[in-house]
């Protein structure tokens, strides 16, 4: 099969939907349902459509794209994707790149005129990063069942904001489809995405195909001290929330390097309250990150934070809540070996993997058969305006996807 994507359109849109929501510091910032994200959005239909897709959306605001008589397809479709909202000042091509890789591998796939059996289906799956309402993998999760659009839509953001009154900002027309897809209909589902570590570049491979998605719980917890003077509190009587909260932040990392195993844990975001120079913090919050690749890790490192919050000699009082918890999940063999068999099809090594990230694919693995396809991150780093992927290893990618998207379409 010769599969040629046109590597210039491929970095033409990843450099326009670089300027959408790009700040000083050269990171991005689409938090979802704004104004950045729905113009990232709308750029990305247009491509749909210029390379012949028809695009609808669903009623939470996940855009849904096959070519036209694809949708009178009624065979189990072969579904691709990823995001476009971002995490604050974040990286062009965390999401970015599954989905612009689609519209390429869809358009690589009707160049060569390859007939594929199964309708294939291109998603962007609406709140990934959980950095404006309190969880992610929404649009995913809105698919697979694991939300109901009810729960979607009574999310509120910080400025109390509901995600059904944002989403109005999307300006949807038409009626939009049924989100929840029922399993059975999705004979397998890939995303490409970059890794976000560092594995693929220290074994010098091009591809990963990603095993099973790592577990996350995330916490918000507050410490409610007293604010009072810096300088005419003597030591013995102060209730600095701060010092309890550092105090917790650092048993966290703690607990992370004692259970070992893949297990990481993060503070990620911390505010301190009244924030004046010479009060004494009389408030703090903070939002824990922990992540493990089995239930059993991540139960073990959540009960080590937890015991953590109790155990202390400070006078602090506590407020936690969980914010989210999403299990780990395996992938599955219909999906990883088609990405090898094409991977070596096109010439490519690739190497199976765990991703300490969620994506999308891990919500959508609870209804279809899925995997991921890797490329290598430039030292590593993501969620940060650095993160970057060679040009070579981004159009490898994105030809892995078309050859497994034809692959799974025909097999
Ligand atoms: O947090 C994550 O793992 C993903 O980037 N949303
Ligand atoms: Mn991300
Ligand atoms: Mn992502």
């Amino acid at each position: 099969m010769q599969i040629k994507i046109d590597s210039d359109a491929l970095m033409t849109d990843l450099a326009n939907l670089a300027k959408i929501g790009r700040g000083a510091d050269g990171g991005i910032t689409r938090r979802a349902l704004s104004a950045e994200d729905r113009d990232a959005r709308d750029y990305v239909i247009a491509r749909m459509r210029w390379v012949g897709l028809q695009v609808r959306h669903d009623e939470v605001g996940n855009v849904r794209a096959r070519r036209a008589d694809d949708w009178g397809n009624t065979n189990p479709s072969v579904m691709t994707g990823s995001h476009l909202d971002s995490v604050p000042s974040g990286g062009r091509l965390d999401g970015p790149l599954g989905v612009v890789g689609a519209v390429a591998a869809l358009d690589a796939l009707g160049r060569a005129k390859v007939a594929c059996k199964r309708p294939l289906e291109v998603v962007i799956f609406v709140g990934e990063e959980g950095s404006r309402f309190p969880r992610g993998t929404i649009g995913s999760a809105a698919i697979s069942g694991f939300r109901s659009v009810a729960e979607i839509y009574a999310l509120i953001d910080p400025e109390g904001v509901s995600f059904a009154s944002a989403l109005k900002t999307y300006a949807d027309r038409g009626q939009p489809m049924e989100a929840r897809v029922e399993t059975g209909s999705i004979y397998a589902f890939v995303e490409l995405h970059v890794e976000q570590g560092g594995v693929l570049e220290a074994a010098r491979v091009p591809i990963g195909v990603v095993t099973a998605i790592a577990g996350l719980v995330q916490r918000q917890v507050t410490f409610i001290g007293v604010a009072n003077h810096a300088g005419a509190t003597p030591m013995a009587i102060r209730k600095d929330a701060l010092t309890r909260a550092a105090e917790w932040v650092l048993a966290i990392e703690q607990a992370a390097h004692k259970i070992g195993s893949g297990v990481v844990a993060t503070v990620g975001q911390f505010e301190v309250f009244p924030g004046g120079k010479n009060i004494i913090p009389g408030r703090v919050e903070a939002i824990c990150d922990l992540r493990a690749p089995t239930k059993e890790l991540l139960d073990a490192v959540d009960k080590e934070v937890m015991a953590t919050l109790a155990a202390s000699k400070r006078d602090i009082a506590v407020d936690e809540r969980l914010l989210q918890r999403v299990e780990p999940g395996p992938m599955h063999e219909r999906a990883m070996t088609a990405i090898e068999r094409t991977s070596s099809s096109a010439g490519l090594k690739s190497q199976r993997m765990l991703s300490g990230a969620i994506h999308d694919a891990l919500h959508i693995a609870e209804i279809a058969p899925s995997s991921m396809i890797f490329v290598p991150s430039i030292g590593g780093k993501s969620h940060c305006p650095d993160e970057d992927t060679a040009p070579e290893h981004l159009v490898q990618g994105c030809e892995v996807l078309a050859r497994t998207l034809a692959d799974l379409a025909n097999s």
